[in-house]
C-alpha cells in the first residue's frame, strides 16, 4: 500500500533521492527531507517550486469540508481573500489569525476582528467565526478547538506558505507529527491527520510572489519575524526617504506635518535618510540605485496602510502630498485600509 510522509504529506518512495518523499526504507514514517528539517533544521532540502498552485487548488476542490483559513497578519496580503472569493466562495469558512504574539501590543483582538470582518464584507465572503491564535497562548488554542467542535465533517487548513498551518494542527492534536520550519513551502502535499474521529487536513501553503521569495532561503530567514514587531514612528515636515534594503526606496513628501509608522521585522535592514539617500545607496546598496520601476501615490488617504508583501507595512497619519516607491517588484506593493 502507498504511504505518505507523516511530516509533509509526500508519497514515500525509495527510487529517486532528488524527488519528494524519498526514504531509504519504505517502512519509515517520514521522508529524508522531513528528517533533515526536523532533526537538523537543514533548510537546504527546501525547494521553492515543489508546490504548484494550480494543482493544489484543484486538489483542494476535491476535499469536502469546512475550510479553516489561516492568516498571518505579518504577511497579510488581501490577495488571499481575492483567491478565496474566486475559488472557494461557497465553502463554509472559519478564519484564523495566527502568530498574534508577534503583533504590536497596540493591536487588540477586537481591532483585528473588526478589520478582518471589514475586509471580508467588502468581498462578499461569508465566514462562520474568527479566531485569533498564538502557539504561546494555550487559551487561544483551546478557544479554536471549541470553535472547531461546533462544526461537522472534515476540516481543511489552508493559507499562505508559512502562515503556521502545520504548527497549529500539531498544537490542536497535541502532537509534533507534522513538519514545521521557519522556511515557507515546508508542507508538500495535502496531509490527513486524525482528530477525535474527524479528519483534519494540513495543506501546502499558497505562494504569492512576496519580496522574500526573491532571496535565498538563508537570506530570507534573516527577515523572519521571531520577536514581536516594533513600530518605528517618524514625524515628517519635509521630504524624507526610507530604505528597506535591498528592496524598497520610499520617498514621502508631506502636505502638512504628518507621521509615518513602519511595522517591519526587527532584523530587516532599514534606514532613514533626508537629502542624502542616493549617496547612502551608492555606498551601502549600489544595486538599489539602478531600480527604475516606480509607483507613485498622490494625496493618499490618511487611513491607509502601504503593504510590502512578506516584509511588513507602513501606516500614515496625516496627509501625504506624494509617496514614490522604487522597487523591482511593483506587484508586491498594495494598499489596504489601515490595520491600526
Ligand atoms: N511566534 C510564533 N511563531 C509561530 C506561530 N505559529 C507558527 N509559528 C512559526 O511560523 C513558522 C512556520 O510555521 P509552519 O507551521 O511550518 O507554517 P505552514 O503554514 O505550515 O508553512 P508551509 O507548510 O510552508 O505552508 C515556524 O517557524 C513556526 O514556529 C505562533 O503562534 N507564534
Ligand atoms: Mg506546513
Amino acid at each position: 500500500m502507498n504511504k505518505n510522509c507523516q511530516g509533509c504529506g509526500a508519497p514515500l518512495q525509495n527510487t529517486d533521492i532528488n524527488k519528494i518523499g524519498y526514504v531509504v526504507d519504505l517502512n519509515h514514517e517520514i521522508c529524508r527531507r522531513c528528517f533533515r528539517l526536523k532533526h537538523y533544521g537543514d533548510a537546504s532540502v527546501i525547494k521553492k517550486d515543489e508546490v504548484i498552485l494550480k494543482d493544489l487548488l484543484s486538489e483542494l476542490k476535491n476535499v469536502e469540508g469546512t475550510l479553516v483559513l489561516l492568516i498571518d497578519l505579518l504577511n497579510y496580503d488581501v490577495r488571499i481573500l481575492d483567491m478565496m472569493e474566486t475559488h472557494f466562495k461557497d465553502r463554509p469558512l472559519i478564519l484564523c489569525i495566527t502568530k498574534s504574539d508577534l503583533l504590536p501590543e497596540t493591536l487588540s483582538r477586537e481591532k483585528i476582528k473588526r478589520m478582518v470582518n471589514f475586509s471580508l464584507a467588502s468581498r462578499k465572503i461569508d465566514h462562520l467565526m474568527v479566531a485569533v491564535t498564538s502557539l504561546k497562548s494555550k487559551p487561544s488554542i483551546e478557544n479554536l478547538k471549541r470553535m472547531l467542535s461546533r462544526t461537522r465533517g472534515n476540516l481543511i487548513f489552508i493559507g499562505m506558505a508559512n502562515a503556521g498551518k502545520s504548527s497549529l494542527i500539531n498544537a490542536i492534536t497535541d502532537s509534533n507529527a507534522l513538519t514545521v520550519s521557519a522556511f515557507p513551502h515546508t508542507t508538500l502535499k495535502i496531509n490527513k491527520v486524525d482528530f477525535e474521529g474527524r479528519n483534519l487536513y494540513d495543506t501546502p501553503g499558497f505562494k504569492l510572489q512576496g519580496y522574500l521569495e526573491k532571496l535565498s532561503l538563508k537570506d530570507a530567514s534573516d527577515y523572519a519575524v521571531l520577536k514581536p514587531l516594533k513600530a518605528k514612528t517618524y514625524q515628517i515636515s519635509e521630504t524624507q526617504t526610507y530604505i528597506i534594503a535591498p528592496f524598497i526606496v520610499l520617498t514621502i513628501t508631506p502636505s502638512e506635518a504628518m507621521s509615518v509608522t513602519f511595522y517591519l521585522s526587527q532584523t530587516c535592514p532599514f534606514h532613514r535618510s533626508g537629502k542624502h539617500a542616493t549617496e547612502y545607496l551608492e555606498k551601502h546598496h549600489p544595486e538599489m540605485v539602478k531600480m527604475k520601476s516606480e509607483i507613485r501615490y498622490n494625496k493618499l488617504d490618511e487611513s491607509t496602510d502601504v503593504v510590502f508583501s512578506g516584509l511588513g507595512w507602513m501606516s500614515i497619519k496625516g496627509k501625504a502630498e506624494s509617496i514614490v516607491i522604487q522597487t523591482e517588484l511593483k506587484s508586491e506593493i498594495t494598499l489596504r485600509k489601515a490595520l491600526l
